[in-house]
């Protein structure tokens, strides 16, 4: 009984994809004492791991290699082991399109290995990011094609995935993970499972919840993002600075949440969710407004960055043609090493296709593909930073000397508000050009001249 099996952690579980979701939840599995597969097609990757070595951020190597050594944790490309298993967890990626609608071709690649070597008792969870009616469509249907019923041969269920790679504080263990299953036993299977080895189970009575709570939150940021961003075109047209707006409406303490402009959206989940969302509301007839706009408005702003720093760059009578850039951070978020999706690659293409002569430099990522070239991050210091007649600020790692490069570049681009500090010479997005003046007297503020 598989009930029995959970409760007493003599379940044997399968992972299938071993990424920055896959992996972490397979050492929680295993350290809970279930004899888990860790199945993934990436051979190099199932090697590393058997080797004990990690390539998750969040992952120890030694926790890996304690687990390979006590026999609970076993990495295989080899699909059939699915035959031994109780319970599998699907965990693999789901990319957009081109055109902007889902590629579900990952899962229901899993699926197809599922049924090879599916049995009777067993839990099937997806942790992918999708659209609503996903489980039931590509899992819960297709093996019912093999004569199984739901919720008394196998049981199915959608746990989000809410892996925040790097969170110092928030992990696998430690976040509430939404459970939700085709039927109410699907539920009770998957939560009894899950609340073996995880802090808190949240439960919800279906697939179609649980998929919808996902782009729910992450919809959420994509709208809010996007709502600062067109307030940042919004101020600049007005002459106000939004990054001290921002900073004094955060001061409320309840009722607000803050969210910062910058040259774009990028990452694995925040561009491409909310556009799950879109795809599948068309097929209801739904149009909807604020998902679509927002990803508009994010996506257009490695274009305005563009267009402020051509501004830029013309008070000081130059054109971008011609003009040395150098871009200060590539990855999509500060103090990762990232660059799915970034919009400082964005702004390496655009600023190239303008005829500037265009480096850039990241502690974090040594080298990324422009097209067919690779290019590489070039050296920072305090001797060429004043080569470069505009430094643009696209990422706001933690690492970087902000004070020596504000005092020796020629002209920032600041698109992230990572220079505090007032200077002639730093432009700011969703400010005015003739920063001098209101920066001076926000910096006078910050500096406490009127407490
Ligand atoms: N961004 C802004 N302004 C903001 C916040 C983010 O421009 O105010 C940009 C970031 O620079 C980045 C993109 O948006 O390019 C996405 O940023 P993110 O902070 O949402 O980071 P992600 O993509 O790593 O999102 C993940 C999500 N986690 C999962 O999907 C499991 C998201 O739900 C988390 O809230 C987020 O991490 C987080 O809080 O760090």
């Amino acid at each position: 009984m598989l009930m029995d099996l959970i409760l007493d952690r003599k379940a044997v579980v399968g992972v299938i994809g071993l990424g920055y979701v896959g992996l972490p939840l397979a050492v929680e599995m295993a350290e809970a004492g279930y004899r888990v597969y860790g199945i993934d097609i990436n051979e190099e990757k199932v090697q590393s791991l058997v080797d004990g070595h990690s390539y998750i951020i969040d992952v120890e190597s030694d926790k890996i290699a304690k687990m390979i050594s006590s026999g609970k944790f076993h990495p295989t490309t080899d699909f059939s082991v699915i035959a031994q298993c109780d319970a599998v967890s699907i965990c693999v990626p789901t990319p957009l399109r081109k055109t902007k609608d889902p590629d579900v071709t990952y899962i229901t690649s899993a699926v197809a290995e599922i049924k090879k070597y599916m049995h009777k008792g067993m839990l099937i969870t997806l942790e992918s990011t999708t659209y609503p009616g996903t489980t039931e469509e590509l899992i819960q249907h297709e093996i019912e094609e093999l004569g199984y019923v739901i919720g008394e041969d196998f049981y199915v269920c959608f746990s989000p995935e809410r892996v925040d790679p790097g969170n110092p504080v928030y992990n696998t263990q430690n976040t509430p993970k939404v459970i939700g299953g085709i039927t109410p036993v699907c539920t009770e299977l998957g939560c009894r499972l899950y609340g073996q080895f995880l802090e808190r189970v949240v439960p919800v009575s279906s697939t179609k919840v649980a998929e919808m709570v996902k782009l729910l939150e992450n919809t959420f940021r994509s709208v809010n993002i996007g709502l600062v961003n067109e307030l940042a075109l919004m101020c600049d047209r007005m002459g106000i600075n939004v990054w001290e707006v921002i900073d004094a409406a955060a001061t409320k303490p309840f009722g607000f949440m803050p969210f910062y402009p910058g040259p774009g959206i990028g990452g694995h989940c925040i561009p491409l969710d909310p556009m799950y969302l879109s795809w599948k509301a068309k097929m209801f007839n739904f149009y909807n407004k604020f998902i679509e706009l927002a990803s508009d408005i994010n996506g257009n702003m490695p274009r305005y960055a563009i267009s402020k720093l051509m501004d830029a760059l013309n008070m000081q009578s130059k054109s971008l043609r011609g003009s040395k850039i150098l871009i200060l951070g590539m990855a999509y978020k500060k103090d990762i090493d990232d660059v799915r999706e970034s919009p400082a690659l964005d702004l390496y293409a655009l600023i190239s296709e303008k005829g500037a002569d265009v480096d850039y430099h990241d502690p974090f990522v040594p080298t990324f593909r422009n097209g067919n070239e690779v290019i590489k991050s070039v050296e920072l210091t305090s001797q060429n930073v004043g080569e470069y007649d505009c430094v643009v600020l696209a990422t706001n790692h933690s690492v970087f000397d902000y004070k020596m490069i504000s005092e020796k570049a020629k002209l920032i681009l600041d698109t992230r508000n990572g220079f505090k500090q007032y200077h002639e010479n730093i432009v700011k997005l969703g400010a005015p050009l003739e920063t001098g003046a209101i920066m001076k007297a926000y910096q006078e503020i910050l500096a406490g001249k009127y407490q």
